[in-house]
């Protein structure tokens, strides 16, 4: 499969959603609704294995391109979250160079990195018809390495992993980040902002992709305006925000 928001991003700002819990339904109402890209959250969300690969289906059948959030930068899960279909791996916690190339080197197979190699998983077609060296190319090209920086330790070692090549998007965490500079629970606090400015700006003069979360899109408009490509948000709270808001209009009819 064609992943369709790689070269998007080079070109104009995308969105998506993450996704933490078990649902392919969801993934087809986001996947129709337009989105770019969604995210299964494996980090903190809780779906297995089994499930992911039915939610990676629907988001096949529904157009929106499959990411899964590992819940580490460990070999199995990044080999795993490909092997099922996804045409990338978001990598929590990525603090310096050596952390970033690990997870360049399990998701990209020889000569780019060691992704362990079978030819009979989903990503390969289970291996019906396969043209071996087409499959090993394909994937290298297509699949997308997103790395998560959200900690003050990856903001001081951002020069580092900006040299490592093959990452797609380099993807700030809000949450994290605040939490790590002492402003637990106030992403928007402004040290936050700044240093997330700041980041924006070195990433996009290295002429690498920024990408951010957000909870809402007025958060995202200025990060689009400095060079953002790769926006997110929540399922979870874009639901719940929108059914707070039904019911709120809800009480505003029976009070009238
Ligand atoms: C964070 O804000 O910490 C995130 O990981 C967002 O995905
Ligand atoms: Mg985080």
């Amino acid at each position: 499969m064609k992943n369709m928001i790689r070269e998007k991003i080079q070109e104009e700002a995308t969105l998506g959603v993450f996704q933490g819990f078990n649902s392919s339904s969801m993934v087809e109402i986001v996947g129709y609704a337009g989105m770019d890209f969604i995210v299964f959250d494996s980090e903190h969300g809780y779906m297995s294995p089994e499930t992911m690969e039915n939610m990676v289906r629907a988001a096949e059948c529904s157009k929106i391109t499959p990411l899964i959030r590992v819940p580490q930068n460990e070999r199995q899960y990044i080999l795993r979250a490909l092997d099922i279909g996804a045409m990338g791996i978001h990598v929590p916690m990525i603090n310096t160079r050596e952390d970033a190339e690990k997870a360049v080197y399990h998701g990209k197979y020889y000569p780019r990195g060691g992704r362990g190699l079978a030819f009979s998983t989903r990503s390969a077609g289970y291996g019906i018809g396969l043209n071996k060296r087409q499959y090993l190319e394909k994937s290298n090209r297509e699949t997308m390495i997103v790395v998560h920086l959200e900690t003050r330790t990856a903001m001081d070692n951002l020069p580092q992993i900006l040299e490592v090549e093959d990452i797609d998007v380099l993807f700030i965490g809000p949450t994290d980040l605040a939490q790590s500079l002492g402003y637990y629970g106030d992403p928007g606090h402004e040290e936050v902002q700044e240093m997330i400015s700041g980041a924006i700006n070195l990433i996009v003069k290295a002429g690498k992709v920024p990408g951010v979360f957000v909870s809402d899109l007025a958060a995202a408009s200025g990060w689009i305006s400095l060079g953002v490509k790769y926006i997110a948000g929540g399922v979870s709270g874009i639901c719940s925000g929108a059914f707070q808001k039904f019911k709120e209009d809800f009480k505003g009819l029976i009070t009238e």
